[in-house]
């Protein structure tokens, strides 16, 4: 049977940069909804690399010859102790739009001098192969919370999350730009290079 990736996630913002960042690796690529999984995942870990293990984990039982994929994420503030970190999609409540969640941050942060607003986009890909083999990998970025929501593309937190590199936030940047230098390119680029161990890969 070809060998494919199923990537245990119900994100679908997640999977669009996700199939593009991995559009030059020669498998199929598919997920979890893709393939008729349509299950809730309990994620009750307290770090991004239990939590994607748990979803890595949840799926390769159902699935034990494929290759299994997980993407665990979030966004963690300096000033806030890290938060919303691994509650970055239960902040404020999960159903609650994004345009109130990030206004909640902003306010959080309202009267916070520019050093003291570093952030991160953590991203932390759990794998595990049809030999029983499990992997993990964490991809980062850095930068500021601004001080207003700006930007269309990307989802989430993107319109907050400001990177000085590029003079703009992650919103504001084309997928192509957040790609090459996301947490989410970081980490997935990393974990290629595990995936390179069995087949050659980007
Ligand atoms: P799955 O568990 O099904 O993959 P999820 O959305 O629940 O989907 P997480 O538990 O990993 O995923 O939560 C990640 C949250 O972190 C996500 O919903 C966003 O709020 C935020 N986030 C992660 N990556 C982001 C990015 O690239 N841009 C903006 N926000 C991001």
């Amino acid at each position: 049977m070809e060998e494919r990736i199923i990537f245990a996630t119900g994100n679908q913002h997640k999977m669009e940069e996700i199939k593009e960042i991995l559009k030059d690796l020669n498998m199929p690529i598919y997920s979890m909804k893709e393939v008729g999984i349509d299950i809730d995942i309990e994620e009750n870990g307290v770090t991004f690399e239990e939590n994607a293990m748990i979803k890595a984990e949840a799926i390769a039982k159902l699935l034990p010859n494929d290759i299994i994929l997980a993407d665990d994420s979030g966004l963690e503030i300096d000033y806030l102790d890290k938060a919303p970190g691994v509650y970055s999609a239960r902040f404020g409540g999960r159903d609650t739009s994004y345009e109130i969640k990030n206004q909640m941050l902003l306010d959080k942060l309202e009267g916070v001098p520019q050093e003291k607003r570093t952030a991160r986009f953590v991203c932390v890909i759990a794998a595990i192969l049809p030999d029983g083999r499990k992997e993990s990998v964490r991809g980062t970025i850095e930068g500021q919370i601004g001080y207003k929501i700006e930007g269309e593309n990307g989802f989430g937190y993107d319109p907050i999350f400001y990177v000085p590199e590029y003079g703009c936030t992650t919103a504001q940047l084309s997928p192509q730009q957040k790609n090459a230098c996301s947490h989410r390119g970081n980490a997935l680029r990393a974990i290629c290079k595990v995936l390179e161990t069995r087949k050659s890969c980007v």
